[in-house]
């Protein structure tokens, strides 16, 4: 019998087959066990009262399957999919209500531990809010800041205020067609009560709400968290780190930061730097500290200071069975309930610090905003008293590979352009030229009911010979890092010849890792960017761009990837349609979103048509902007890229000391 392969990563597999061997379990053990209830995998079981769960199924269950209260299979359908967004919505957005609120405390002095690190950005975005920061004190603009944002987590009407960063026609389309965000909170509430038994029935009535919320999240929740994260904690530039499991250290603490959010692992990565906690870790017989992360607080710390990951969401279990980690320090999100189990069996302590979420088992030290290197301090000092309690017994994994993070749009912009000249025209070019056939999105979780981080993979290199520059975050970045692919040799290796150029001239990998699965929100500035620009599409919707979440399992990615086809991009998950059962559904999501939005949500379980259909929506989008037919090796003429060279010369012939992003 061949062997089934559950992990795309040699390192996971290593360590599933170590787990195997001593009857240890994982997410996927489990995955293997327990198959998907086909009723409710496919969006037709309804339990949105308790007549029910009622199943729509049977051979014309479409148009005749009714519920007791007489929902059919489009309402109940459409209403799951709308329950996933506004979950999906409410974690992005509530992650981002704390960043607001860490934001005022900081500016209002409340606590000391943070300061503004990124006042450019932080006036970058007061000027886009309207609020005055020319001669003022920063922590008064700050403060500004922080209160128009927490306005528009409880607007009741209006709309958001980064409706208006979107292009004009973007934002126009979203007008007529009703979708335009008023308050992140408002939408989320009017999806639930809209779908609450006897309300709302019209599948596409409801779905319209449901773009409405998941808008609120992309142009709201995630886009406003992004920003305070810059403005706290320092816009993201190239930064080198490592991943995989390889990260940990045999003599030293190692103390894993672990869920969403970044502000109590900045305050760990600061204080565990402090000469009097190294002392400490040396006291229990440590060398030193080492912090590692796992899911998007990892990508959060790797961006701005280069703190290694040890992977993803199916990672997590295989991490603690190292039998290296001495703390896992968790916040919220994508933190799988199934470790304390596994930890039970090492010596890991795992230490849950939101007071919105506990773990049996767990142990719970509370963070909050005003004091975070005091809580930093006491999950350190924990996790340098169990070091000594390691056991030899562990799977202790040495394999890491070294990669480039740090793709902030800012830096994008930079890059391509130079400090004097930051500009995506010579993106536009190479697009039109045809050196670039498109760009990509790539996003989402890894799965343990493909072989994860798999399907990353063979996109990933697929996509990058067909000379399409992807933009990856979330634990898309974390698959393609953990194998060694975010790199600029992967460029030189495996890009077709135009991206290599381009890479080549810029000095960047193929796939640029933009950040946290918030940081999605970058990408929509970089569409909006690309639009501005001109000589592409004048919208994001037309533009040679699509987003994939090839091994999506959280209503997160639902919630992003719908704020991406109401954006106007074509997007694409892996997996079985979350809706497969109803066709009108189905409709709604590709053809009418497509019409009104110029976006699209597709499902589709086949790599190789995932990969057919992202090139044949970048190649219609090339020839109806009229641009040179893509054909790999020829190029149109477009601007030369300057390499860095060229660009020190510019630097030294120029002024100095004009503020900016600094050079790395
Ligand atoms: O928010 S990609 S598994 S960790 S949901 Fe979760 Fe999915 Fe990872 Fe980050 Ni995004």
């Amino acid at each position: 019998m061949d062997k089934v392969i559950r992990s795309a990563s040699t390192s996971a597999e290593e360590i599933l087959e170590w787990a195997e061997e001593r009857k240890l379990e994982t997410c996927f053990d489990r995955a293997a066990k327990l198959k998907p209830c086909p009723i409710g995998e496919t969006g037709a079981c309804c339990r949105v009262c308790h007549m029910g769960p009622c199943r729509l199924i049977g051979k014309n269950a479409e148009k005749e399957a009714m519920g007791v209260c007489g929902a059919t299979l489009p309402t109940v359908a459409a209403r799951n999919l709308a329950r996933m967004i506004a979950a999906g919505t409410a974690a992005h957005s509530d992650h981002s209500r704390d960043m607001a609120n860490t934001l005022l405390a900081v500016a209002t002095g409340e606590t000391k531990d943070f300061q503004i690190k990124d006042a450019k950005k932080l006036y970058k975005v007061a000027g886009i809010l309207g609020v005055e920061f020319e001669g003022r004190p920063v922590n008064d603009v700050a403060k500004d800041v922080a209160e128009i944002f927490l306005q528009d987590f409880g607007r009741q009407n209006g709309e958001l205020n980064y409706c208006k960063r979107a292009p004009k026609k973007t934002q126009e389309r979203w007008k007529k067609y009703g979708v335009t965000p008023r308050g992140i909170d408002r939408e989320v509430v009017e999806m639930m009560h809209r779908t609450a038994v006897g309300v709302d029935h019209e599948a596409d009535h409801i779905l319209t709400q449901g773009l409405r919320t998941a808008l609120a999240d992309g142009w709201g929740g995630c886009m406003i968290s992004t920003d305070i994260s810059d403005i706290l904690f320092g816009t993201p530039r190239p930064i080198k780190a490592e991943a995989s499991f390889g990260i940990f250290k045999e003599d030293e603490v190692n103390l894993v930061v672990h869920g969403h959010e970044p502000t109590l692992a900045e305050a760990i990565v600061a204080v565990a730097s402090k000469p009097e906690m190294v002392e400490y870790a040396k006291s229990k017989g440590a060398k030193g500290i080492n912090i590692g992360g796992m899911c998007c607080t990892a990508n959060e710390v790797l961006m701005r200071h280069g703190i290694p990951t040890a992977g993803g969401f199916t990672n997590q279990e295989l991490a603690i069975m190292t039998g290296l980690i001495d703390a896992l320090s968790v916040d919220v999100q994508c933190i799988m309930p199934a470790i304390t189990e596994v930890s039970k069996k090492f010596h890991t302590k795992i230490i849950t610090t939101s007071p919105k979420a506990k773990m049996y088992g767990a142990v719970h030290i509370e963070h909050n905003e005003h004091n975070p290197n005091k809580t930093a301090e006491e999950i350190i000092r924990l996790a340098c008293d169990n070091f000594p309690n390691r056991k030899a017994e562990g799977s202790h994994i040495t394999q890491k590979y070294p990669l480039i993070g740090g793709f902030s749009d800012e830096y994008i912009e930079y890059m391509l352009g130079g400090r004097w000249r930051a500009s995506y025209r010579p993106l536009n070019d190479a697009i039109m030229a045809g050196r670039i056939r498109g760009v990509v999105g790539l996003a989402g979780c890894d799965n343990p009911r493909v072989p994860a981080t798999g399907i990353h993979k063979f996109l990933v290199n697929e996509l990058i010979k067909n000379d399409i520059l992807i933009v990856s975050t979330g634990c898309g970045s974390a698959a393609c890092a953990s194998a060694g692919y975010l790199t600029p040799e992967m460029a030189l290796e495996n890009a077709g010849p135009g991206l290599r150029e381009v890479c080549e001239a810029v000095g960047i990998p193929p796939i640029l890792h933009l950040g946290a699965c918030v940081d999605n929100s970058r990408i929509l500035t970089i569409a909006t960017n690309m639009a501005k620009e001109g000589g592409l599409s004048d919208e994001i919707g037309g533009m040679p761009a699509v987003g994939i979440a090839p091994e999506w399992m959280s209503e997160k990615a639902i919630a992003i990837g719908c704020y991406f086809a109401a954006s106007g991009v074509p997007v694409i998950f892996g997996g079985e349609s979350p809706v497969g059962a109803s066709k009108e559904v189905t409709k709604i999501m590709t053809e009418v979103w497509m019409e009104r939005f110029k976006g699209a949500l597709h499902f589709e379980p086949v790599p190789e048509k995932m990969l057919e259909l992202a090139l044949k929506y970048i190649d219609a989008a090339r020839d109806a902007l009229k641009l040179r037919k893509y054909e790999p090796g020829k190029f149109g003429t477009d601007r030369v890229l300057m390499d860095m060279a060229a660009r020190r010369e510019i630097k030294a012939a120029a002024h100095t000391g004009v503020g900016g992003i600094n050079e790395s």
